[in-house]
């Protein structure tokens, strides 16, 4: 079993609830355990004029090949009524695969670490709620490193709900 964590993001069509069902997708993926959600987080979209974002990130436990995985994964996004027009387009649901273990990978359809997350809040501190802050990337920085250099600007962290984040068991 290896420790994955999971960017979600979503600006259309209810996004929190987009999360919600993928947080219950994720659940049930094969060989494979959930480990866990952080809060949800909205902030600006980094392109101008595109609703506002909801993201969060999710942990599994699990034992398929990242590609097997980025499969899955993609399938969700595709169930919950993704379509990809542009690049960086509004979406109804996003996930990247930020962290696979320990591992570097570099092919054309996979790169984890995920490329940008190192200076985005609403990456950064959601994994925080989930990962150790010695939690150490492939260019040896701690996540409580990469914190002290991404402010939490424009980032507003919505209230828990009792659970709601939380698959169904
Ligand atoms: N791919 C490569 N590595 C990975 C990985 N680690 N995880 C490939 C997942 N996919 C990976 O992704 C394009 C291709 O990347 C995939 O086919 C896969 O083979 P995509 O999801 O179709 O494209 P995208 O999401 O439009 O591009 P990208 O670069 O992933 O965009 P981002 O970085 O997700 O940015 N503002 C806020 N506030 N919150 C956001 O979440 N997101 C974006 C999109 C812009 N602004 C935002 C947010
Ligand atoms: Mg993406």
């Amino acid at each position: 079993m290896e420790r994955i964590y999971i960017g979600m993001g979503s600006n259309l069509a209810d996004p929190a609830e987009q999360l919600r069902s993928a947080i219950q997708a994720l659940a049930q993926l094969p060989d494979s355990r959930f480990a866990g959600v952080s809060a949800f987080y909205q902030s600006d979209s980094l392109l101008p004029g595109q609703p506002r974002y909801t993201n969060a990130v999710a942990a599994i436990d699990s034992e398929l090949e990242p590609l097997d995985l980025l499969d899955a994964l993609q399938a969700i996004e595709i169930d919950q009524g993704r379509e990809r027009h542009e690049r960086w387009g509004p979406r109804t649901l996003d996930l990247d695969i930020l962290l696979f273990g320990d591992r570097l990978i570099d092919t054309p359809r996979l790169k984890v670490p995920h490329y940008h997350m190192q200076a985005r809040p609403f990456v950064l501190y959601p994994l925080a709620e989930l990962a150790p802050a010695t939690l150490t990337l492939a260019d040896g920085r701690s996540l409580a490193q990469l914190l002290a250099e991404c402010p939490f600007v424009g980032l507003e962290r919505l209230p828990p709900i009792a659970e709601s984040n939380q698959p169904a068991r």
